[in-house]
């Protein structure tokens, strides 16, 4: 996929911390918007972009067309590939997917080397796809939210976000790059669908979709000095593998039931969840969990794929 792999780096946004990459894009030099512009200043100088629309509080009404993909990690060709591949952005980056609405079910972060250029383009995506009458909704995964813990356990790219120094500071909760985090969800519902990182069992549900992110965000803000339970550790809904985890030693044996409370306590028909890598994107609990982490980046070269929701109708779209 020669033009993916060439136009991959989108001009502006750049992937210049790639191991390798002898710095095409040859005559890619139209900055011509001042969105452009502030991207790239901000690749340089490690300052987040700006970008006024947030997300909401997580609870959308139904759409026609909704495109989801999972973890990225850092890889800029993956996504690039995902994005182009499902008619979401043109060859130079930009949302041409309309009114369409696309989830990336979180893990922007870790394993690899373009986060920077990833986080940035998100924040333009989610600015060109609200005034196209899309939307563009990244959520924080596990990945996100260990950066904001201080866990920096899954870095590659060590000159990323200004050195890993800056980077803790960044992130952590009130910094410059949680404040990017903070304009996101960490669970949402589009009419009757559900999208988390890990999953959401039925104590999870209790709290409440919007609860879920306004405790987040107050977390990630600073305003709240104590994170709250449902995104921290292995029970959390960044974290739980219940729907995802297929390992006869690991397997929940009455997940479908615990889908089919939580599902009801969320007022919603299924769930899409990542987190754990599948061959490729599938479903549990008569298509009720839908489990689309393919561990499509690099670090696990896996295929490149995305879940199309039309209507009532999921199926999956492949890549290659
Ligand atoms: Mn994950």
């Amino acid at each position: 996929m020669a033009l993916l792999l060439s136009g991959s780096c989108f001009g502006a946004a750049g992937c210049g911390a790639e191991p390798g990459d002898d710095g095409g894009d040859e005559g890619d030099s139209q900055a011509d918007t001042g969105s452009d512009e502030d991207a790239e200043e901000a690749g340089e100088t490690g300052e987040p972009p700006p970008g006024a629309i947030e997300d909401g509080r997580g609870v959308y009404p139904d759409v026609p067309h909704i495109i989801a993909f999972g973890d990225v990690h850092g890889d800029f060709v993956a996504m690039a590939e995902v994005l182009l591949g499902a008619g979401i952005v043109d060859d130079e980056g930009h949302w041409i997917a309309g009114e369409t609405w696309v989830v990336q079910v979180g893990d922007q972060l870790d394993r690899g080397y373009q986060e920077e250029e990833i986080m940035n383009l998100f924040e333009q995506l989610r600015v060109e796809a609200a005034e196209a009458g899309g939307r563009f909704l990244a959520l924080n995964g596990n990945h996100e939210i260990m950066q904001a813990e201080g866990r920096m356990d899954y870095v590659f790219d060590l000159e990323a976000f200004g050195g890993l120094e800056a980077r803790v500071e960044a992130f952590a909760p009130g910094g410059e790059w949680a404040l990017v985090l903070a304009k996101r969800n960490v669970i949402v519902k589009v009419g009757r669908t559900v999208f988390v990182h890990g999953g959401a069992l039925p104590e999870h549900a209790a709290l409440g979709i919007e609860n879920m992110n306004d405790a987040a965000k107050a977390w990630l803000v600073g305003d709240v000095p104590t994170q709250p339970a449902h995104i921290d550790g292995s029970g959390s809904i960044v974290w739980d593998r219940t729907y995802s985890d297929d390992d006869p030693d690991e397997i929940v044996d009455n997940r479908c039931e615990l889908l089919t409370a939580a599902l009801a306590a969320m007022d919603a028909d299924r769930i899409v969840v990542a987190h754990t890598i599948q061959p490729g994107i599938n479903a549990i609990c008569d298509d009720r969990a839908w489990r689309i982490d393919t561990g499509m980046a690099d670090y696990y070269g896996g295929p490149i794929e995305a879940l199309e929701i039309t209507g009532d109708v999921a199926s999956v779209i492949q890549m290659e």
